[in-house]
């Protein structure tokens, strides 16, 4: 654990990237807003996979420039990189062999954003590594989430979600299903084609404790150096990966023991919405890092490139300040 942690601990400052199939919509659905996280989208406009698939089918994100966006980090001061492999919408964006729901099978654009940006990462010596959605799964029949087109496991609206193995066990087979068949091939799959330095995870408490555990395993085994979050698993207050993150927004930014992230984002969303202008000022980040800092923790700041692959001016512009600052400083 110490061994796995040395790169993490010394970081202190990274970069979080949302970006998918839903920064093409940037927060927007049928010409209307969504409020809120614009990678909820399927979720939040209730989506069939279908017309999710359309969406997708127009993304072609040509101007992603790998190099660029690695650049952008450094420059910020940033010493790692996490980027959402699959977030909940159950998209891969990565051509993933274990589901054809992925970038290379249903986007016109051919090329391999993750591969570039683990070549850059590395050449700019930046750690590198994914946010998988290991439990909710919008698109995947079997997965916790999606109860608009399936009648899938912890879905919102069934039984309140969370903990809903306890009160339908029946259903557990499905959630081990997709675990068996999705989740942890796709992990493998990802420490496979990329050796990422770590893996970030989210909202464990879609899925039972011990289908948690079973994902730390599977990682542990195909490589034990990989820096795992602590939302991969979590039992009452202990988690079960390598560091606490602390609640999503500043506002919850409290002491907290141990090894821990926080992970503000430049808005009111993860993933690109470009209707939400409530963009913190780069002295506001600047701030927090020294807080999280002298707290002893990470800063992972989150920015939404758009689906044309490029980075929002408004996220440009604090990364922009932050490096100045940053270049004064250093
Ligand atoms: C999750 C995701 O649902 C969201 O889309 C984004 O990826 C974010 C980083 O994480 O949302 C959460 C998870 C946990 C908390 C809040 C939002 N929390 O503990 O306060």
């Amino acid at each position: 654990h110490d061994q796995r942690l040395r790169w993490w601990r010394d970081a202190k400052f990274g970069m979080f990237i949302h970006w998918g199939v839903y920064s093409q919509a940037a927060g927007e659905w049928k010409g209307k807003h969504v409020n809120g996280y614009s990678e909820h989208l399927m979720r939040k406009e209730k989506i069939s996979r279908a017309d999710y698939l359309d969406l997708a089918h127009h993304f072609n994100p040509e101007q992603f420039d790998a190099d660029k966006w690695v650049r952008m980090a450094k420059n910020a001061g940033m010493n790692y990189l996490i980027i959402t492999a699959k977030h909940h919408d159950g998209f891969a964006m990565y051509p993933s062999k274990v589901s054809s729901f992925n970038i290379s099978a249903q986007t016109p654009f051919k090329r391999d954003p993750m591969a570039e940006l683990a070549a850059a990462a590395k050449k700019y010596g930046v750690k590198f590594g994914f946010y998988y959605s290991h439990a909710f799964d919008w698109e995947d029949p079997d997965a916790p989430g999606n109860d608009w087109e399936y009648q899938n496991p912890g879905g919102d609206r069934l039984i309140g979600g969370a903990n809903w193995y306890d009160q339908h066990p029946d259903w557990l087979p499905k959630a081990v299903k997709y675990v068996n068949e999705k989740a942890i091939p796709q992990i493998q799959e990802l420490i496979r084609l990329y050796h990422p330095d770590i893996l970030w995870f989210d909202t464990p408490h879609k899925l039972p404790f011990s289908e948690n555990l079973r994902i730390l395993e599977a990682i542990r085994k195909a490589d034990p150096d990989v820096v795992v979050n602590g939302r991969l698993a979590r039992n009452g207050n202990t988690n079960y990966g390598d560091y606490k993150n602390t609640g999503d927004r500043p506002a919850e930014f409290a002491p907290v023991n141990g090894d821990w992230e926080a992970i503000p984002t430049t808005n009111e969303s993860y993933g690109y919405s470009k209707n939400d202008h409530s963009h913190k000022s780069a002295g506001f980040f600047v701030r927090l890092l020294a807080k999280s800092a002298s707290m002893g923790g990470n800063l992972l700041l989150n920015i939404g490139p758009m689906g044309n692959g490029v980075f929002d001016s408004r996220d440009t512009r604090i990364l922009e300040s932050i490096a100045g600052w940053n270049k004064k400083n250093s």
